[in-house]
């Protein structure tokens, strides 16, 4: 199967609001699946399906220093969150670029499985940072909407220069 291909800012498909997941069916753990190898070559630590271009619920994550606990949300949602964290934050979708962004240090949170299970979860640290990153991506936000306008202009006009290059 082909790798999946990762959209970059400004692509103006990286706005779109994903839906929520109906049915965990065989084709939602393929695009899970497909979506943790990308997400390990990369690498990276999480990757939103809304990067990849299927907008629906899902998140990809695995924040273990071996990378060896892939953890897949579907339809997430927060119930609690508590305490601040700013963290220098990347992204799959903003390569090259790190800035800090402040989010909730604990959350909880509500998510459907593989198996199509509900279950809970509570994070903690560089885990919670990393929801509540990807969970944006669902929501077609990015973390360069929590820099300054001018800050975000001079990334945007950057990473447009170098896909015209690469195009
Ligand atoms: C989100 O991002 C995240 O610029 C996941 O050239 C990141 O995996 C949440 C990556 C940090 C919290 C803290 C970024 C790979 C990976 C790049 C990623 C790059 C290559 C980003
Ligand atoms: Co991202």
């Amino acid at each position: 199967m082909a790798p999946l291909e990762i959209l970059e800012f400004p692509d103006p498909r990286l706005r779109t609001v994903a839906k929520p997941v109906q049915n965990v069916d065989g084709r939602i753990v393929e695009m899970a699946d497909r979506m943790l190898d990308a997400m390990y070559e990369a690498p990276g630590i999480g990757l939103a399906a809304t990067q990849v271009n299927f907008h629906q619920r899902l998140i990809v994550l695995d924040v273990s220093e071996k990378q060896d606990q892939p953890l897949i949300l579907i339809n997430p949602q927060i119930i609690t969150g508590e305490g601040e964290l700013e963290t220098k934050e990347g992204c799959l979708s903003v390569p090259g670029f790190y800035e800090p962004v402040n989010r909730y240090e604990q959350i909880q949170l509500e998510a459907i499985n593989r198996d199509g299970d509900p279950f809970t979860l509570d994070a903690e640290g560089l885990l919670a940072v990393c929801i509540q990153h990807e969970m944006d991506h669902l929501e077609g936000k990015l973390f360069v909407d929590y820099l300054s306008n001018t800050k975000r202009q001079l990334i945007r006009k950057k990473l447009q220069k170098l896909q015209k290059q690469q195009a």
